[in-house]
């Protein structure tokens, strides 16, 4: 399909060259990944905004009118393959964000300026509490990284096949929900969540939601104890790109 549209312009291309008509204007930028995925307001944060054609970047916008936003750095960086490039990008650009202190929303966009134009708007999360970060080595049960039971914590699965695991302390009857923000947010990650008892037998497990790729699962923990929350990419690929967010939340009884 793709191919087949590329084809298609690259004639028209050609008639309108022939026919003498102006060559086609440059494209402006996209964002692909924006990292961290949140952001919280009145603290200053630096962001490194990947894409493609970002390295002419003139500046970054925010669509809060009231937040001071400072273009850093712009470069080309690589990409791991052709095919991925429109999914992770070949350039980038590091600005420093804060917002005012009372924003209200739960997310804020962010675009990018070049002398070709402004890229489409790419979102970012509006952070209330703390964000708990990912710790390395988390690959095993034995390893798992102790949580606490309600947590939002900001990890990557960094290589093809990492796999990473929260351990957290449940009680009997207690209702939460294990989210992931990826996918929505412009990460590269197809994120699979798997809350496991802690004998490390499998209670519920969740791939893509109905209109997105980002799990979503509710569970009633069965017993006091131990409980563990594994964050893996559905397809085995992992890089600097597959960020996510995890938010692990307890319900009023
Ligand atoms: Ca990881
Ligand atoms: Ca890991």
């Amino acid at each position: 399909m793709r191919h087949g549209r590329t084809i298609a312009a690259g004639s028209l291309c050609f008639a309108l060259m022939v026919l003498g008509a102006e060559p086609k204007k440059p494209e402006p930028p996209t964002i692909t990944t924006i990292a961290p995925l949140g952001i919280a307001p009145g603290i200053k944060t630096r962001l490194t905004v990947r894409g493609l054609r970002l390295d002419t970047a003139t500046a970054v916008r925010c669509q809060e009118p009231k937040a001071t936003v400072k273009l850093l750095k712009k470069s080309k960086v690589g990409a791991p393959n052709p095919q991925s490039l429109q999914l992770i990008g070949d350039t980038q650009v590091e600005a420093e964000v804060i917002l005012p202190p009372d924003y209200p929303k739960r997310t804020v966009t962010v675009t990018v300026v070049t002398p070709s134009g402004e890229s489409p708007a790419r979102a970012l999360l509006i952070e209330r509490a703390p964000i708990v970060e990912e710790k390395e080595p988390n690959n095993g049960f034995r390893q798992a990284q102790r949580i606490a039971l309600p947590s939002e914590v900001g990890g990557r699965i960094e290589a093809s096949k990492d796999v990473d695991l929260y351990r957290f302390e449940g009680k009997a009857g207690q209702k939460i929900t294990v989210e992931i923000n990826a996918a929505r947010l412009g990460s590269t990650l197809d994120a699979l969540v798997t809350l496991y008892d802690g004998e490390g037998r499998i209670l519920a497990s969740h791939d893509d939601a109905a209109t997105h790729s980002d799990p979503i699962l509710d569970a009633k923990l069965p017993t006091d104890g131990v409980y563990y929350v594994g964050v893996i990419d559905a397809n085995d690929e992992g890089g600097p790109t597959y960020l996510y967010r995890l938010s692990l939340r307890l319900h009023a009884p």
